[in-house]
């Protein structure tokens, strides 16, 4: 099986599709992509949308980390990613819509506002990508990027403290779904590979990591994708976090 996924360095639903393709064992190479570059490149690639994750697998073009999943279970069928019982596949497919439709944009949000205002740790979240320019380079060159990127993703101060303060019932949300073995059971499933590297990306903040770390879906996070890259210092304003610090302080 031949597979190559286009991916950004850090793109959350991205680390979902590789974490996908290692639980099945296919072996795939990468190919890394600058963000708002990686619009033009994968619809230059015959892809019919602008986003990444893109797989080719076998010469076939799949996008967006649901449809990932799907055709890996029917490329790949073990271990599956969705239980057979209807009722159960049911259960995972509404919490991996969560993870995509409702939890992977405002956190999105929340990492393009932070690097927006201080774009230092940027290089922290390169992690091993391959840019075919030295990491200096890119970073030096990153200001333009990060800002059109904050920009078309909406990452204004009022949607940005409106995700933080989404968060909290985000995280009851989750673990519940853990608490209820709809995910974080001893197999790993869609929408623990969805859900995951969205919660993984946000405890790359120290502004976030104290309100998720110590709760299931911190720990759950860390087990799916335990190396997530990145590191941002504290950097969001005190009153935004308010409705996450008083979330932690009730649990
Ligand atoms: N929700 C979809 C879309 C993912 C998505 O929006 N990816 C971002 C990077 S994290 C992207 O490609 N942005 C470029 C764009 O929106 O044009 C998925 O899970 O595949």
């Amino acid at each position: 099986m031949e597979v190559r996924i286009y991916t950004i360095p850090g793109s959350h639903p991205g680390m979902a599709a590789q974490a996908m393709l290692r639980h099945k064992g296919i072996p795939f190479k990468r190919t890394d992509l600058f963000p708002v570059v990686s619009k033009a490149v994968v619809r230059a690639l015959g892809f019919p949308r602008q986003t990444v994750p893109a797989i080719k697998i076998d010469g076939r073009k799949v996008q967006g980390s649901r449809e990932i999943a799907r055709e890996l279970d029917r490329v790949r069928p073990e271990p599956p990613l969705f239980p057979a019982e209807p009722e159960a596949r049911a259960a995972v497919e509404e919490a991996e819509r969560f993870g995509d439709e409702e939890l992977q944009h405002p956190i999105r949000q929340i990492a393009w506002w932070a690097l927006r205002k201080d774009s230092s740790p940027l290089g922290t979240y390169l992690g091993d990508a391959r840019l075919g320019i030295p990491h200096g380079l890119a970073l030096r060159t990153a200001a333009p990027v990060v800002a059109l990127t904050a920009r078309y993703n909406d990452a204004s101060d009022e949607n940005t403290r409106r995700d933080l303060a989404a968060l909290p019932g985000f995280l009851d949300r989750i673990d519940a779904w853990i608490e209820a073995g709809v995910i974080g059971g001893e197999q790993l499933n869609a929408a623990d590979f969805q859900i995951a590297p969205s919660i993984a990306l946000a405890m790359t903040f120290d502004d976030l990591r104290p309100a998720i770390e110590n709760r299931p879906v911190g720990r759950l996070a860390l087990r799916v994708i335990p190396d997530y890259p990145g590191k941002t210092p504290p950097i969001l304003p005190p009153a935004w976090l308010q409705p996450l610090r008083s979330a932690t302080a009730v649990n």
